[in-house]
């Protein structure tokens, strides 16, 4: 089969596109042909029937009145008309059970989409937070996780303990019912979460497009969206 279309969702800032060209190399190394949906501009819609499968990618915080909260003083940019465009298509990618992949702001926007909420900054919110937002370079491990056996996740990467690296300040907090957590740090931050269907809904608060070059299970996440993009009946 030919390699199947990815759609990388991308925002705007300063009036340029904001993407890091590591997500498009990686799901370029896993197999799949990227292509940049351009997300802001209200035509979501359309964009959609593009691609045969979806990379949510990092970007701003959501804006907090979509899950109901006002906005708390350390929260960062906001960017509503990006939030309502990738909403937009994990909604109608979960009605198509079309494959998705959400990466930091990815796997909150999927955590949003499905009716659950965020913390709006750790450091704040939770006492005993980790360090989530490192500073060493963005190939570098900085935090370990442990991987729920008997996931999906841990099918594509192993279960157990594994090292990640780590650039946000907000977090998943309340989960909706049809999600799974599979991956936390010791925290407690949920770093990973998939759908409880057979459908490939999966999503990591890390940043494995950074690192899938020399980290085999960061690859690893690029192939099976992109393998569950081959096979996906439309
Ligand atoms: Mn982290």
């Amino acid at each position: 089969m030919a390699r199947p279309r990815i759609g990388v969702t991308a925002g705007f800032r300063g009036g340029e596109l904001q993407l890091g060209a590591d997500y498009l190399a990686a799901v370029h190394a896993a197999g799949g042909v990227p292509v940049v949906l351009p997300c802001g501009l209200g035509c979501a819609a359309e964009l959609f029937g593009a691609v045969r499968g979806l990379l949510l990618t990092g970007g701003p915080d959501l804006d907090p009145s979509l899950y109901g909260q006002a906005p708390h003083p350390a929260l960062g940019r906001v960017d509503a008309a990006r939030d309502q465009d990738e909403l937009h298509l994990v909604r109608m990618a979960r009605e198509r059970r079309m494959p998705v992949l959400g990466v930091c702001r990815g796997l909150q926007v999927m955590v949003v989409a499905g009716g659950g909420t965020l913390y709006q900054d750790l450091d704040s919110q939770l006492p005993g937070a980790l360090r989530h937002h490192q500073s060493a370079p963005r190939e570098e491990a900085s935090h370990p996780i442990r991987v729920t056996q008997d996931s999906r996740l841990a099918a594509l990467i192993g279960a157990g303990e594994q090292q990640v690296n780590s650039f946000h300040h907000q977090a998943a907090d309340y989960l909706p019912a049809d999600w799974r957590a599979v991956a936390r740090a010791p925290d407690g931050v949920l770093e990973g979460i998939e759908g409880e269907d057979a459908d490939f809904l999966l999503a990591v608060q890390w940043h494995p497009e950074n690192r899938f070059r020399h980290v085999s299970a960061d690859l690893a996440l690029f192939r099976g969206l992109v393998a569950a993009a081959a096979a996906w009946v439309e």
